[in-house]
């Protein structure tokens, strides 16, 4: 355990984008939340550009429709 000046949530989001393009794809969140639809990604990809931000995944984890990070 290191880097403990990074936000919980940034520290996920880097784990979930498993390519490094800074963006988390259906494939990646699926990697990490296995129960994920395509439905909940949808739901959660406001800008419907087929992935994830850092925003958008939070929004989503604070809207409850992705899971948030473990405790
Ligand atoms: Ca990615
Ligand atoms: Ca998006």
């Amino acid at each position: 355990m290191g880097a403990m000046t990074l936000p919980a949530m940034a520290q996920e989001a880097a784990e979930i984008d498993a390519n490094g393009d800074g963006v988390m794809t259906l494939d990646e969140v699926q990697a990490v939340y296995g129960d994920v639809t395509a439905e909940s990604f949808s739901a959660a990809d406001e800008n419907k550009d087929g992935a994830l931000d850092d925003d958008e995944m939070v929004a989503a984890q604070e809207a409850g429709i992705l899971p948030k990070p473990a405790e």
